[in-house]
């Protein structure tokens, strides 16, 4: 996207790059691989001639266009610099990591600058592969040093030296998660990493639940009083509104605690099996929150699971990827702190799409690099990315495939096979891999470049996840069958009732920021109304030039189309999130059941969500328009650009033309809004104090 206001320095701090294989960033000179490499003369420079400095170029559309160097060479020792001639910030960083993990060489470079890259002075003699850690999938290029005495600074392979540590699992029907900071070990060596946690772990515990079983998970907030007040999601679960994590509604505020009832049933059946997660939904706050450590694995069983034969016990394996950035002490980077001190209206809606909360090192249930011993049987891998920002395409290193049997909401028709699995902010995939047959092997799960992405859509970084060392044996006495579980049957409308639009705002002059339907979030605004017990076809499109990750609340979704066409095998489950590449439309489908209420919608890359990539339906009693207090429907936004692009963009059959009022009535119209929301604002206020006195 176009960065149109100049104050970002703080927006985007951090780099995605990544742990890696050291070959697959860094090879010694000369090279075949690199030689044949489009664009590359290796040949044609002589050794001798390398020179002492050279630059790499950022180019205007970078995002589209690549480097405009693709391969840079300097003599070791000699000067890197970066030149950054496009409207958005880039990176040069470099896919080979040094021994904590940490990229070779990695250097922001911000519209306009010009900057050194100093790392790149001390590197050994070799061919480095590097990209753009906001744009991994468009950018990336190789840089050459050449001669020196051999010494310098080498990449170092990860050697996966933690053992895989799973979160503690809770399987109760009334839980008690305290939610405060705890010390986490992340890294191997060094200080444990401060987080703020679920219950005292990071990711926090595991709650394993019979489908139909009513859950009551009871948090307190013991988080400082600065961090704020919070709000849990149960992130594919179907439950009343109240239990939603509803970002600036039914809050757990500092020293208190708040209830959330699950009863895992949906239209009087239990609900699909499903790896769900649960993380918080702070307004304005998720990126910051999820950042600290407010993530943890909710996963429902069923019956006809069981009956499947699936692994399950210790063959079942929760897997949650997420990046984060770290201190030389081993904590967190703060990337939100000059954001919300000096960037005032620079967050929230209407903010600058300043998108990219991302890290450097990649995490596998909240570890670097770790390792589990297995035994040469079949695993089930529940993948999760809980990452703010980056998406990953999961391949494993000795090139077997993946059994994909579950998405999102629940298992797949069919198993189906892939090569790689590219899963975005949110998304999950349920796989199966088989370590029979390949005693003392080791095999790294790995995070290879999207193939072919399209032009401005996600790439994904290089990187080494995690290590498996096959250890010893055990009979297994699972298998993959060729049906898993149909999603249950909806008969979808064949027309769109409503279309989702995604997509920047505003214009360079102005600043531009993110919307759906034209219109950053309101907490107070209701764009669409269903009725409880209706069928509804939606469309969503994306008409960002970049790719958004979209999550719909409450439901368990059918997709009905993909541009057009019958979705992939993996998008023929129920899922809860779509990867939307520019220019997509993915039609979707669900029966509004149980609950009235109000849900939101939102991409879930969180700097989107948090700067206004968010908006509610309501789904109301049927015959009633009657929305909670304190909500309205988009047809009385009251600030003029509100309107304007609600107006503009609503696809709606309720939506009416909006009447051309004269000045006087549309301060009456204004007067009559505002009285109503206040009087509604009153109410939901003595509600709630109601609804306090009886929890
Ligand atoms: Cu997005």
């Amino acid at each position: 996207m176009r960065l149109t206001r100049g104050r970002h320095r703080f927006a985007r701090f951090g780099v995605i790059a990544t742990a890696m294989v050291a070959a697959a960033g860094y090879s010694a000179v000369p090279q075949d691989a690199v030689a044949g490499t489009p664009g590359m003369v290796l040949g044609h420079v002589p050794m001798a001639d390398a020179p002492m400095s050279a630059t790499v170029v950022i180019p205007k559309d970078a995002q589209d266009k690549g480097y405009a160097t693709k391969v840079v060479t300097i003599s070791q020792g000699g000067t890197l610099n970066v030149v950054n001639l496009d409207s958005q910030e880039h990176t040069v960083t470099s896919d080979a990591v040094g021994a904590k993990g940490n990229p070779l060489f990695d250097k922001w470079v911000e519209p306009g600058h010009t900057e050194t890259i100093n790392q790149a002075s001390r590197l050994a003699a070799g061919t480095y592969t590097f990209h753009c850690t906001f744009h991994p999938g468009s950018m990336t290029g190789t840089l050459v040093v050449e001669g020196g005495s051999g010494g310098g600074v080498h990449p170092v392979a990860p050697h996966f030296t933690l053992p895989l540590r799973l979160p503690p699992v809770l399987t109760g029907s009334k839980l008690h998660i305290p939610i405060k900071r705890t010390a986490v070990r992340i890294f191997p060596t060094g200080p444990k990493t401060t987080m703020w946690a679920f219950g005292g772990s990071y990711p926090g515990p595991t709650i394993e639940r019979p489908a139909g079983h009513d859950t009551k998970i009871t948090f307190a907030n013991q988080l400082p009083r600065s961090s704020g007040a919070v709000t849990v999601h149960f992130h594919g679960d179907h439950h009343k509104w109240q239990d939603d994590g509803q970002p600036d509604r039914f809050l757990i505020r500092h020293g208190h605690r708040r209830t959330y009832d699950l009863p895992l049933t949906d239209h009087g059946k239990p609900e699909t099996e499903a790896t769900e997660f649960y993380h918080d939904h702070r307004m304005n706050l998720t990126a910051r929150n999820n950042w600290h450590g407010l993530q943890g694995f909710f996963l429902v069983h069923s019956k006809r699971e069981q009956a499947l034969r699936l692994p399950s016990g210790e063959y079942d394996v929760p897997l949650m990827f997420t990046d984060r950035k770290f201190t030389s002490n081993n904590q967190l980077t703060n990337p939100f702190k000059g954001r919300t001190r000096s960037m005032k209206g620079m967050t929230g809606p209407s903010a600058p799409p300043g998108d990219g909360t991302v890290g450097n090192r990649i995490l596998v249930d909240g570890e670097f690099a770790p390792h589990l011993d297995v035994a040469q049987h079949r695993y089930r891998l529940r993948l999760l990315n809980t990452s703010d920002f980056t998406s990953y395409d999961f391949a494993l290193s000795d090139g077997r495939p993946f059994i994909q049997i579950g998405a999102g909401s629940g298992l797949l028709p069919h198993p189906t096979v892939r090569q790689d699995i590219l899963l975005g902010p949110a998304e999950r995939a349920d796989v199966i891999v088989d370590f029979s047959g390949e005693l003392h092997k080791k095999v790294v799960l790995e995070s290879v470049p999207r193939t072919n992405p399209p032009p401005s859509g996600v790439g994904s970084p290089t990187a080494s996840l995690m290590q498996f060392r096959v250890t010893h044996t055990a009979s297994d006495h699972t298998k993959i069958p060729s049906s898993l579980a149909a999603p249950p049957p909806i008969h979808a409308p064949a027309k769109v009732s409503f279309t989702w639009t995604f997509a920047l705002a505003g214009t360079a002059s102005t600043g531009t920021y993110w919307t759906i339907n034209g219109k950053p979030f309101n907490p107070h605004r209701v764009e669409v109304e269903v009725p409880l017990g209706a069928t509804r076809t939606w469309a969503l499109t994306n008409n960002a030039p970049i790719t958004h990750y979209i999550h719909l609340h409450e439901e368990q979704w059918h997709t009905i189309s993909r541009d057009g066409k019958r979705p992939p095998p993996e998008e023929r489950g129920l899922v809860d999130v779509w990867r939307l590449d520019p220019g997509e439309t993915v039609v979707v489908a669900a029966k509004f059941t149980d609950y009235t209420g109000v849900f939101m919608l939102h991409c879930h890359m969180l700097d989107h969500e948090d700067d206004g990539m968010m908006a509610q339906f309501a789904v109301v009693k049927p015959h009633s328009h009657e929305l909670p207090p304190g909500y309205h429907p988009a047809q009385i936004a009251t600030t003029a650009h509100g309107a304007r692009m609600g107006a503009m963009s609503m696809t709606s059959p309720r939506s009416l033309p909006r009447l051309r009022l004269t000045g006087w009535r549309r301060g009456l119209d204004r007067f009559g809004n505002a009285l109503a929301l206040e009087l509604a604002a009153l109410g939901f206020l003595f509600g709630l104090r109601r609804y306090w006195r009886t929890v």
